[in-house]
């Protein structure tokens, strides 16, 4: 069996290929490098195509004799998608409908698509369930959605299979610390190994539903194998809720200090609670996460102490 991975060299599209290489399936990733790396594939025995989701052909010509498309590849920060949304609609949506089109066309079997708890918005309503409206309050979130609408009509007018898996706060090796948007947790545990200040936006009672980066590869390579799925939308979190507080409090553990942020004024945008309801996707996955958010701190501390060497 073989697959495509676009957005196969960055944070999450290596731990898939690292999950699907296990399983004995040839990967193929495909990524621009504009954010994903090569080091990010050491040690994944993964063929690397340089290209870019807009590109059709150089699409197509990836995809040619795979079975299964894991599509990671996409601008991933909301405030980037805000700045310039012409970009990541072009990216974003244009890329997944040529994934969708060159996927029709080259008989892959399945597609499994990275949505984002970026479509709940600002719905109060917690845990964030499948079934709510989808209500994104961010180009990227509308991007997201839209790219969950076309998956949806794919099986019955081509007989493609699609899955979703919307992702709620991913952490762990590889995630990039470097921009101020970077995810919380890498940002606070490069911080707090280089001694560096934190800063904590708000009160720091903001909750994240914190999933670790080798858990949601798992949740992928059910979504592209598990039988009798298609057309479904699943949650990936841990379904747990975990302060910014309780998070540093952690680390500190870890870390063996005492980590006191300054604190600063909220994010613009932020939302206050997240947390998912899990259940669909252990009912038709057979997947819940494994790792808790401590031992995958723990994890996370390991890595960055084997790159800074
Ligand atoms: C996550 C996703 C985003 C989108 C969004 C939808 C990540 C990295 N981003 O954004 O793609 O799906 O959810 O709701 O998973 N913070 C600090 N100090 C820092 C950095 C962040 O206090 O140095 C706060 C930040 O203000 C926020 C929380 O930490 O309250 C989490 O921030 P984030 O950027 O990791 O993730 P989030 O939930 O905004």
């Amino acid at each position: 069996m073989r697959a495509l991975v676009t957005g196969g060299a960055g944070f999450i599209g290596s731990h898939i290929g690292a999950r699907l290489c296990a399983a004995g399936i040839d990967v193929v990733a495909f990524d621009d490098l504009s954010t994903g790396k090569r080091e990010n594939l050491a040690g994944i025995d993964a063929r690397l195509v340089v290209g870019d989701v807009r590109d059709r052909a150089a699409l197509g010509a990836a995809m040619a004799g795979c079975d299964l498309v894991f599509h990671e590849a996409a601008v991933v920060s909301v405030p980037k998608s805000v700045e310039d949304p012409q970009l990541s609609h072009d990216v974003n949506i244009q890329g997944t409908l040529n994934v969708l089109l060159e996927a029709r066309a080259r008989g892959v079997k399945r597609v499994v698509f990275a949505g984002s708890a970026a479509i709940y918005g600002e719905e109060p309503t917690l845990p964030k369930h499948e079934g709510m409206l989808p209500a994104p309050i961010s180009p990227y979130g509308v991007e997201k959605i839209t790219g969950e609408l076309y998956l949806k009509a794919w099986p019955k007018l081509y007989g493609v299979e699609t899955v979703t898996l919307r992702y709620f706060n991913v952490f762990g090796p590889r995630q990039d610390p470097s921009s101020p948007y970077s995810g919380v947790i890498s940002i606070f545990v490069q911080r707090a190994l280089s001694g560096a200040p934190i800063t904590v936006f708000g009160d720091g009672l903001q909750t994240r539903d914190f999933v670790f980066v080798g858990d949601v590869a798992e949740a992928n390579y059910l979504a592209g194998t598990v039988p009798g799925v298609s057309g479904a939308t699943f949650n990936v979190a841990r379904g747990e809720q975990t302060t910014l507080v309780e998070l540093l409090a952690m680390l500190g553990r870890i870390v063996g200090r005492d980590l006191s942020p300054t604190f600063a004024e909220a994010r613009g945008g932020d939302i206050r609670y997240s947390i998912a309801d899990v259940s669909a996707a252990r009912a038709a996955l057979g997947w819940t996460a494994q790792v808790g958010v401590e031992d995958g701190l723990r994890k996370l501390v390991d890595w960055f102490a084997t790159i800074q060497r």
